[in-house]
């Protein structure tokens, strides 16, 4: 059946039950975006016109707001908690419905099993039937109910799921044996899945599927409006939590001699100790409130937590400008503790990475705050720059219906040999740019193989430096295609020999003992390993202005 483009969200919110504080969240805001997402719908409608676009089966069980993974987010709702995931979450469930869809929402294990024709009540007891779902949406919690009540058939189904997972897995996380003996098991990863069913709330490693959420987007009438409005001398801190604005009295000191600050920390009946006197105090406002305050105010500051929400996009899309400290040296799951376990390596530079290198000046000034000349000047700056209000392509509503279209459409469900070794294939000699015959490839790839450009990394460098370091992206489905000795040869490096093995870095070479190594198991092709003895082989793409999952012929 051809999926129908939707513009009323109605059936949506029915869907979506209540009684839990989570749910009418998400709810209000599917509510208040409702507009934007319909003429989105509309305009994607109009581009995508020619193509038929399947209308799939789609569960979707948000694992963390079961009652049987704890559900500890939905009492915090209203109490400075974290809402990152619920915006995402209402924004998956918008855009797959406005996509058109045949959806079914559950958030507990009876809305699970009935769905899934578990029978309730007896433990692990494999799925007999055919899975009545293309694809499930789910995230770690929901991946785990899942194994303990489809018991061994989830093993025959895992193609077909896609897990939401904020800050994202590494590949050597993800394999299980790989993890367990290399030091890289963690109380999340090692699920064997493809990396690219993971999927991220922003471009983090594209070893994952990059998700995303939306942000607020302004008519012309709003931009005018926010030109006139804008406080040169308004500011508002990052942080609904009293305990994310500790410690910050000497930043806050130095901000408010030169602005007003104001904040919206959650509090009971007090104000809370950690928000000096001179803040404004505005209480943890709802969401259309908060988009107000920041449509008045000139600057956003983070003070290094929460990392990597969706508030300073928010903040930047209402012509804001987003201060924030620079983390030297970086963050990351080896030094960290809010990290610690979870299933990357990744480092991260500062507060939100994200606003640091894909939007950079004028919107975000990344400083060492304890550099309080620095930390000065950019305020001072700040107050004198002019900005516009900015949303990346990939954060509107059209932006993440476009990539979310592009995902279900063409990344096949289960591939043969979606996690089996590749077949042979054809290289032509001497060209950097490597080419084959246009009929090696089954499924065809996606992306199209046009778009695979193959670079050899620095020694030390990951794939995702390389690439960028080209104006390109890695690409994680590209690997089954340089994986072949030919590839060392293209790049005119020597080997003494190719050897094949079971190691995240391969395929690289070494220069100095002139080795060179494919991988063995292409569920570690990965685009975020790196080590200092090593040259990477790289598979490259390019990617389009603002919307950097999808290359240029990718749709
Ligand atoms: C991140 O989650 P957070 O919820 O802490 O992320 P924020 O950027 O603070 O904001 C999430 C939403 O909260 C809204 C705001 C954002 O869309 O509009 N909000 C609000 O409605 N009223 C207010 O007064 C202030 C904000 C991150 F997303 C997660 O991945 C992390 O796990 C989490 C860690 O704590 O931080």
């Amino acid at each position: 059946r051809q999926a129908a483009f939707r513009s009323d969200i109605g059936a949506l919110l029915e869907q979506v039950g209540t009684g839990k504080e989570s749910l009418s969240f998400m709810k209000r805001r599917m509510r208040r975006l409702a507009a934007q997402w319909a003429s989105a719908s509309r305009r994607l409608d109009d581009r995508l016109r020619s193509q038929w676009r399947e209308q799939k089966r789609i569960l979707v069980h948000v694992g963390f707001l079961t009652e049987e993974s704890g559900d500890v987010f939905s009492p915090k709702v209203l109490k400075g908690g974290p809402l990152g995931e619920m915006v995402q979450w209402a924004d998956i469930l918008t855009a797959l419905h406005i996509l058109g869809h045949n959806l079914k929402i559950s958030v507990s294990l009876k809305e699970l099993q009935g769905f899934l024709g578990v029978p309730p009540g007896r433990g692990s007891c494999p799925l007999t039937g055919p899975l009545p779902f293309d694809l499930i949406y789910t995230d770690y919690h929901g991946l785990q109910q899942m194994r303990q009540h489809m018991g061994l058939s989830l093993r025959k189904h895992k193609c077909h799921i896609r897990v939401i997972d904020t800050f994202g897995t590494e590949p050597a996380y993800n394999h299980e044996d790989y993890a367990t003996l290399h030091g890289y098991r963690t109380n999340w990863g090692y699920w064997n899945l493809n990396c690219r069913q993971y999927m991220t709330m922003f471009p983090h490693t594209p070893d994952n599927s990059f998700m995303g959420f939306v942000a607020e987007e302004l008519n012309d009438t709003e931009r005018l409006s926010i030109q006139r409005n804008k406080v040169d001398s308004m500011a508002v801190v990052y942080g609904k939590e009293a305990s994310m604005w500790k410690g910050k009295e000497r930043f806050l000191a130095i901000l408010h001699r030169y602005m007003d600050i104001h904040g919206t920390v959650y509090y009971e009946t007090q104000r809370p100790p950690e928000v000096p006197a001179f803040v404004k105090n505005h209480g943890l406002l709802p969401q259309q409130e908060l988009q107000q305050l920041l449509r008045k105010a000139k600057l956003f500051i983070g003070f290094g937590f929460p990392y990597e929400g969706p508030a300073p996009l928010e903040a930047i899309a209402n012509g804001c400008i987003f201060l924030q400290p620079k983390f030297k040296p970086s963050h990351s799951s080896l030094n960290h503790e809010f990290f610690r376990g979870k299933p990357t390596s990744r480092q991260v530079s500062s507060q939100h990475p994200y606003a640091e290198q894909y939007i950079g000046r004028p919107h975000v000034i990344t400083v060492d705050f304890n550099n309080s000349q620095e930390f000065e000047s950019a305020i001072r700056d700040i107050m004198r720059t002019k900005v516009e209000p900015y949303l990346p392509y990939e954060y509107t509503c059209e932006g993440m219906l476009e990539r979310v279209h592009a995902y279900i459409q063409n990344q096949v469900d289960c591939p043969p040999g979606m996690y089996d070794p590749p077949s042979p294939f054809v290289l032509l000699p001497n060209s950097s740019a490597l080419a084959w015959a246009s009929n090696i490839s089954n499924p065809p790839s996606w992306p199209p193989l046009s778009a695979l450009r193959l670079l050899a990394s620095l020694e030390g460098q990951s794939c995702i430096d390389a690439c960028q370091s080209a104006g390109l992206i890695c690409e994680p489905a590209f690997y089954r295609f340089i994986n072949i000795k030919e590839a060392f040869s293209g790049l005119e490096v020597q080997c003494e020999g190719v050897e094949a093995e079971i190691n995240h870095i391969f395929p690289a070479f070494s220069v100095e003992s002139s080795e060179c190594g494919l991988q063995k198991d292409p569920l570690l092709f990965s685009c975020a390993g790196a080590n200092t003895k090593y040259h990477r082989l790289c598979p490259c793409r390019d990617y389009r202005k603002g919307q950097v999952a999808l290359c240029r012929d990718c749709l």
